[in-house]
């Protein structure tokens, strides 16, 4: 991929243009490019700077909102971009169990990947209509049957180890991710409660301390998932994952994978 392509319509915000006017580096050098996180600050989250609490929140929800938007058709190939294998552009590597497998070996049969909606989609029923439940922000490819495991579950720690997903663990009530993702689940979650307010056709989605939500718009805990977002800060492949979503699809951000002091700040 040496041109940066445009697949969907670009909001007015902080476009990859004006970063790389900002910055001097050509828009037509390598894709998905980390812009510089300084630049960042003085574009896209200008209007974020120095607040804090509920007054953060808001206008990062104002910032957040202006994005494209997919169907639930493209996000299939949306995840082989954002997901890829950085070792292996045939592959992508799945969220709970860290397999690195073929792009094409999706689907819904033993053995695929398909998607997964972090933000569990029962919570808050929004179901894969554009919105919430196709946002990639929190969808990612897992392997089936471990997204089966999952299933509706909220997060927490404990459990019996779940089968074929090493250092992942569920009980009745919960599902804890391995190691190596808990920051990127608690990120994930953490952004769609900024994302959705309720201002639009989906639920106001919030984070709570509880485990057993159900359907209600809620995804537990929240003590949990801070502290998760504490021992597991944001590396490179989600980093990068975050930029491929603001360049090439939904040209929006997850702000707490910039700026992981702001779970704080909010919550
Ligand atoms: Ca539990
Ligand atoms: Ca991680
Ligand atoms: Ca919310």
């Amino acid at each position: 991929m040496s041109v940066r392509r445009r697949i969907y319509a670009r909001p007015l915000l902080a476009t990859a243009t004006s970063i790389a006017v900002l910055t001097g580096v050509a828009a037509s050098a390598a894709p998905a490019t980390a812009a510089p996180a300084a630049v960042l600050d003085d574009t896209y989250y200008q209007d974020a700077l120095g607040k804090t609490g509920a007054a953060l929140k808001s206008s990062l929800h104002t910032i957040v909102s202006d994005q494209s938007t997919l169907t639930y058709a493209q996000v299939w190939d949306a995840l082989k971009a954002t997901d890829e294998d950085p070792a292996n552009s045939s592959n992508v590597i799945l969220l709970y169990t860290g397999r690195s497998q073929s792009k094409n070996e999706n689907g819904g049969s033993t053995g695929d990947w398909n998607r997964e909606h972090v933000w569990a989609k029962s919570h808050g029923n929004f179901g894969t209509a554009t919105g919430p439940g196709t946002d990639i922000h929190h969808l990612r490819p897992t392997d089936v049957q471990v997204n089966s495991i999952r299933g509706n579950k909220d997060f927490d720690e404990g459990g019996s180890a779940v089968s074929g997903a090493p250092g992942n663990y569920t009980d009745g009530d919960s599902f804890e991710p391995r190691d190596a993702v808990k920051g990127d689940v608690a990120r994930m979650i953490l952004y769609m409660a900024v994302r959705y307010e309720g201002d639009d056709a989906f639920a106001d989605l919030e984070p709570n301390d509880k485990v057993s939500n159900g359907s209600a718009p809620n995804i537990g805990r929240l003590s949990v998932l801070k502290r998760w977002s504490q021992e597991d800060p944001p590396d490179s492949f989600e980093k990068k994952r975050n930029d491929v979503i603001f360049e090439r699809f939904q040209h929006n951000r997850n702000p707490f994978i910039d700026h992981p002091e702001w779970v704080e700040a909010i919550w």
